[in-house]
């Protein structure tokens, strides 16, 4: 597998056209890297009957650096790559914020660092491992509507990974007290961060197996029916 990866690389690095940038080749070898690895763990996994999923699990915790009285969010975040180089899943789940905060809408980022040594504020940056402008990196989520004190959402499409050199595990999610502007702030900041302000609550991606994910997905389950029955 390392041997077939290898020889990939190196004929990518052959193939690269020599007229694009350095940042364009590095892009283009990333994405040809990408496909060749999806196509092989998909194969392998296939072959043997498995799921090739990767399922990944972000506990959060408030800021240690964050004033009392602020809101105290927990809960976690999920996430799920049905093979490696594929888009994700990821399942937002958040309470404590405060009745006032109800239909307020909070931005939801990778940051560069899972060090929370100084609470959220030393996990650094936005994840930018291309160096593009917000919101195109590949941790940008946006913006999350508090309904009931809480964040409950399920999102599919995140451009992120669980696998490969960009890889967010061991990354941090952040959970800003503020809106995303999306890159339309009309300043530098926001095509940095989209402006969203303090950083409320935080926690490390780590790798874990399905049954989060599986319970998660029962829960999504139950509560569609749930709402079905109140509105027959
Ligand atoms: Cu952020
Ligand atoms: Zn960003």
């Amino acid at each position: 597998m390392l041997a077939l990866l290898c020889a990939s690389l190196f004929l990518v690095a052959c193939a690269s056209d020599a007229s694009l940038s350095t940042e364009e080749q590095i892009r283009d070898m990333h994405a040809k890297v990408t496909e060749i690895w999806q196509e092989v763990t998909g194969r392998r996994a296939a072959d043997r009957g498995q799921d090739a999923a990767l399922h990944a699990i972000c506990q959060v915790r408030p800021s240690a650096s964050l004033d009392a009285e602020k809101p105290q969010v927990t809960g976690f975040v999920l996430f799920r790559q049905p093979v490696p180089g594929a888009q994700l899943e990821a399942f937002f789940n958040l309470e404590g914020f405060p009745p006032e905060a109800n239909g307020t809408k909070h931005a939801i980022h990778v940051h560069q660092f899972g060090d929370l040594s100084q609470g959220c504020e030393s996990t650094g940056p936005h994840y930018n491992p291309l160096a593009v402008q917000h919101p195109q990196h590949p941790g940008d989520f946006g913006n999350f509507a508090v309904r009931d004190g809480g964040i409950w959402k399920y999102r599919s499409g995140l451009v992120a990974s669980l696998s490969g050199p960009h890889s967010i595990v061991g990354r941090a999610v952040v959970v800003h007290e503020g809106e995303d502007d999306l890159g339309r702030g009309g300043n530098a900041a926001s095509l940095e961060n989209g402006n969203a302000g303090r950083r409320l609550a935080c926690c490390v991606v780590g790798l874990c197996g399905p049954a989060p994910w599986a319970r998660q997905a029962q829960e999504r389950r139950k509560r569609r029916r749930e709402n079905e029955c109140k509105t027959a």
